[in-house]
């Protein structure tokens, strides 16, 4: 069954904006998958250690028939051919894929967890995903993405201005 899922896009590293643009690209031809809609890219302070450059994030809208632990197997083998290294945790990095939403799905499996942990808390999935999400919008949990975005104030994101007609 085709599924709409949310894939989480950031970078920090060698052009975050580039970062993006290629990850999308790949995404837009992942198997029994349609790239949907793309939401802004925002630039934001790192979250975590302050010592590493500022983030470009996005949000991707995917309609997909892959089931979410091989469409987690599939974006991981993006971030990994995009140069991906994995140091300590909330480090800067070239590309870093998460799986916001998956359709109605409540995950909790030690590789996947879905409503993204911290969802709550972090602007820079919230603002992107509201770009690309359906008015009232609410997650498996029962939480409301408006809610959600209220308290969460979009200070400190930056709307990054579109470079290329894919966004
Ligand atoms: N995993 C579990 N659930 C999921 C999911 N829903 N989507 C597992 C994707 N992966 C999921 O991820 C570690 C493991 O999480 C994966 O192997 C997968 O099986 P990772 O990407 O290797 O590790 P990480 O990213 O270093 O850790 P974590 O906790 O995922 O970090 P975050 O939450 O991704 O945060 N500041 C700004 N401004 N913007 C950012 O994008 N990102 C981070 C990283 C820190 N600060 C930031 C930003
Ligand atoms: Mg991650």
């Amino acid at each position: 069954m085709t599924e709409r899922a949310y894939i989480g896009l950031g970078s920090n590293l060698a052009s975050p904006a580039d970062q993006l643009d290629q990850a999308l690209r790949s995404l837009a031809t992942l198997p029994a998958t349609r790239l949907a809609d793309v939401s802004s890219f925002y630039a934001s302070d790192p979250l975590g250690p302050a010592d590493q450059p500022r983030y470009v994030n996005a949000v991707a809208a995917l309609d997909t028939d892959l089931p979410p632990i091989d469409l987690l197997d599939a974006l991981q083998a993006i971030e990994h051919a995009q140069g991906r290294v994995r140091e300590r945790r909330w480090g800067a990095r070239t590309l870093d894929l998460d799986i916001i939403l998956y359709g109605d799905r409540l995950i909790d499996e030690p590789r996947l967890r879905v409503p993204h942990y911290h969802l709550q808390a972090r602007a820079f999935v919230l603002y992107p995903l509201a770009d690309v999400a359906p008015a009232g919008l609410r997650l498996a949990d029962g939480r409301f993405l408006s809610d959600l975005l209220a308290q969460c104030p979009f200070e400190g994101l930056e709307r990054l201005e579109a470079l290329s007609p894919q966004r």
